[in-house]
């Protein structure tokens, strides 16, 4: 496929503490608004706005990792501009958009958008970083060969991302949902790392210890926390995390190298309270921060 033009488009709202130049960049935020294959609860393509509109409500200090939004160089690069249709010229211009951001010298942050984004970011990423390995949160495995006749459906994204991933490494921590075969599959090839509610990592703390230094993409799926923390997302599944949950695994990840992120699956119309805008704004200035830290 040819090269497209990326266009980022800024006229929309912007994440508190950003700039709109590309100058000195050390974190490339853009949003990606698609939600094209989403198959029960649309909406994900309000998500990146609603996460920008809210993010003025919080605190630009982070106390667990004491940083300050306000004294990192990251930029704001607006959404990128997508087709509203099938997936695979989104997936692409998000390669090319991601390839762009490390052209920079910079670490990309993805907004979703429904999850079928992420294969495009990793494709991105491993021309530049060979040795990735990704870490999944999420509540669903996402590992379906295809989905209502799509390859690249958001339940298929974590299978795509396997099949271009030379080191074939992906952990997918305290996945709740699947079919049978999923289920069984990422525990026997040891992909999945579990978690239990309010408890520190440890299992996450040990099996990434054998990767200190290598390149590592998180991938975080809102679905993963409670839906009664995360209401406005697409597939909602009992049984989740809370923000304490993430906050451990903040505490393993600020000791490894990550290399960019992506935060998808926010359906903001969904949830009238709008906490789960300002959860998912919340996780974007942590983020931003672990990006700026390793
Ligand atoms: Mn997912």
């Amino acid at each position: 496929m040819k090269k497209p033009k990326i266009n980022f488009n800024d006229e929309g709202p912007i994440f508190m503490a950003s700039n709109r130049s590309k100058d000195n960049c050390k974190v490339g935020l853009y949003g990606v608004p698609y939600d094209g294959t989403t198959s029960f609860r649309p909406g994900a393509r309000f998500g990146p706005d609603s996460i920008k509109h809210v993010s003025s409500g919080i605190e630009s200090f982070c106390p667990q990792l004491m940083l300050d939004l306000e004294s990192i160089d990251f930029t704001d690069f607006g959404n990128l501009d997508v087709p509203y249709g099938a997936p695979e010229p989104v997936i692409h211009k998000v390669k090319c958009a991601t390839d762009y951001i490390y052209s920079l010298g910079a670490k990309p942050l993805l907004l979703g958008g429904e999850h079928s984004i992420t294969c495009g970011a990793i494709e991105g990423a491993i021309k530049y970083f060979p040795e990735l390995i990704i870490l999944q949160l999420d509540a669903h495995a996402d590992l379906r060969e295809e989905w209502l006749g799509s390859k690249f459906n958001h339940a298929c994204t974590m299978r795509r991302c396997l099949e271009i991933l030379p080191s074939k490494t992906i952990y997918q921590l305290g996945i709740r949902s699947g079919t049978k075969e999923e289920i069984e599959e990422i525990k026997e090839k040891k992909r999945l790392i579990k978690h239990s509610f309010g408890n520190p990592s440890k299992e996450l703390r040990d099996r990434l210890h054998n990767h200190l230094g290598k390149p590592i993409y998180l991938t975080l799926d809102l679905d993963w926390f409670d839906p009664s923390a995360v209401p406005g997302t697409g597939t909602p599944e009992p049984g989740g995390f809370f923000w304490q949950d993430f906050g451990f695994v903040i505490n393993v990840l600020k000791e490894h190298n990550i290399i960019g992120c992506d935060i998808v699956e926010l359906a903001p119309q969904l949830d009238p309270s709008g906490i789960s805008s300002i959860l998912a704004a919340k996780a974007t200035r942590t983020l931003i921060m672990l990006l700026s830290i390793s």
